[in-house]
């Protein structure tokens, strides 16, 4: 091992190579600080040509390569085991926004880049570059990708994938793969890009890709309303899609139950809508038109909603900070379980029209099995993608109850999605988290298939080990 580290810094100054137990901490622990892991060195390369070297220098040595960029990730993909012989190889230095292509629409930067500062470089250009999540201060774009992420834009412009054109990337062989180029169109054979996107760093290691852009929209309105059911939150749904149509770029739901936690842990984080209805949803429209063209737009559609008793309550943000506040209120929610304790995170897809008896058939039997227990239930509706989220019984500790719990009620839950032919991961990814789950739900054909492509790709298995897929 002592040789290996000397070997490393022929590669990067020793600065970059982090072997003490309190520079590698920060490395090692995810954010929900779910898994803790042991790592030979944390090292913090600055160019693609060094990560080539580095993951050369790993698979002559057969060491595993654990990629990471912000580590906000929820499943642990960029945790390394505990055997303390993995490197973990942080892309945090790789931050260069490498151009703004302004007549392509296109923005080509670093894996390292963090996702704000790339949505503040676009806006600076009058651009919107549109993925947008709670992590955004310090996950990063390579991160993202390799998670293809979702968020909460995804309803007008798609998940990460649907925003990547091109990826440059290190192989498991430390080989880089130039496919840079800024194209809306290439039909040249299989998509190797699509590939390594999502592939949670199993498959290689991104270090740059080129991104589309959008026109800023010259005016947003958000709102808050309350509905009394999934039914009526689906129906508005379908309402603005039909009246707003590209101009919904946000639709996400809030239960009672999760504001409630909110306002336990962040009280400024109060629903401004009377009563504490069922469910809260925020709506956001985007507008390049005018303000009033689409503040009356917003109007007419809530107008209808309420004549269609599919309202009860709505408050339209009169300022940015309100909207702000809003959004922040959708955001906290993640940090408010945080504060209470472990949770069992479900992130989950349903198809719109199975939602409502999801939910219905899924609380009852929550409630049936375990009295007491707290049902986080929010997220990207628009998407169909839920957090259904477990806290336990007020009063008990959530350890505890997780120890116990935490398998039947996966199971209950998983067993839910596949009955609705849902997903058993949105958009959080599988990581380690849901590895042993991920056969029975892919259906052994296409968990083969997946197996294939990593020893194809990694023969070795040095890529991110035991995450996504074990070999
Ligand atoms: P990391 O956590 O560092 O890594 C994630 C995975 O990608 C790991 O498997 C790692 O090995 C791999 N990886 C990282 N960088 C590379 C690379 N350059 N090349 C190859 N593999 C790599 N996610 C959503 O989808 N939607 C949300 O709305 C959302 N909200 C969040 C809110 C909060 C408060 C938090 C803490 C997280 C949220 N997340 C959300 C989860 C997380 O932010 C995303 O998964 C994000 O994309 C991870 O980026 P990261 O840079 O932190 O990646
Ligand atoms: C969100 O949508 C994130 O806010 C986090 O995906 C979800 O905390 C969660 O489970
Ligand atoms: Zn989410």
């Amino acid at each position: 091992m002592n040789q290996i580290l000397g070997e490393l810094h022929q590669i990067l100054e020793q600065k970059f190579i982090l072997t003490a137990d309190q520079d590698k901490a920060p490395y090692l622990t995810d954010w929900r600080k779910r898994y803790t892991g042991k790592a030979l060195a944390v090292v913090l390369p600055k160019t693609a040509q060094e990560v080539a070297k580095i993951v050369q220098l790993c698979a002559a040595n057969q060491i595993a390569v654990v990629p990471q960029g912000g580590h906000t990730g929820f499943c642990g993909g960029a945790t390394p085991d505990d055997s303390g012989k993995q490197i973990v190889l942080n892309l945090k230095r790789m931050n260069t926004i490498r151009e703004i292509d302004v007549a392509n629409q296109t923005i080509t930067l670093e894996a390292g880049c963090i996702l704000q500062a790339v949505q503040e470089k676009a806006a600076e250009q009058d651009f919107l570059f549109p993925l947008s999540l709670g992590a955004e201060g310090s996950c990063m774009i390579g991160g993202n990708l390799a998670t293809n992420a979702g968020g909460t834009n995804v309803l007008r412009y798609g998940n990460t994938r649907d925003l990547c054109l091109g990826l440059e990337v290190v192989t498991a062989q430390g080989e880089i793969w130039n496919g840079l180029k800024g194209l809306r169109k290439d039909n040249t054979g299989y998509d190797l890009r699509d590939l390594f996107i999502g592939s949670e760093g199993t498959l290689g290691i991104i270090t740059a890709a080129v991104m589309k852009l959008y026109p800023l929209p010259i005016s947003q309105w958000t709102t808050l309303v309350a509905a009394d059911s999934v039914a009526s939150t689906i129906a508005l749904l379908n309402l603005f899609q039909k009246r707003a149509t590209s101009l919904l770029t946000g639709f996400e739901m809030m239960t009672q139950e999760s504001l409630a936690l909110n306002e336990k842990h962040f009280p400024q984080m109060a629903n401004p809508l009377k009563g504490n209805p069922p469910y809260t949803v925020l709506i956001e429209l985007s507008d390049h038109e005018s303000e009033a063209h689409v503040r009356q737009l917003l109007e007419t559609i809530l107008e209808e909603a309420f004549e269609a008793g599919l309202i009860a309550d709505a408050v339209i943000a009169n300022s940015l900070a309100q909207a702000n506040t809003f959004w922040q209120m959708r955001e906290h929610i993640t940090l408010a379980q945080a504060q209470e304790g472990a949770n069992l995170k479900h992130d989950i897809t349903i198809p719109l029209s199975a939602l409502e008896s999801f939910i219905q058939e899924t609380d009852t039997l929550m409630r049936l099995k375990y009295p007491g227990v707290r049902i986080i239930n929010f997220g990207h509706l628009g998407d169909g993608n839920l957090h259904y989220n477990i806290a336990p019984p007020l009063g008990v500790d959530p350890k505890a109850f997780n120890l116990v719990n935490e398998k039947p009620i996966h199971d209950l839950i998983y067993a839910q999605v596949e009955r609705c032919q849902g997903s058993i991961s949105a958009e959080h990814g599988v990581g380690q988290l849901k590895l042993d789950g991920l056969r029975a739900h892919k259906g052994e054909v296409a968990h083969d298939l997946m197996k294939i492509l990593k020893r194809a790709l990694d023969p070795q298995n040095i890529l991110n080990p035991h995450k996504v897929v074990s070999i």
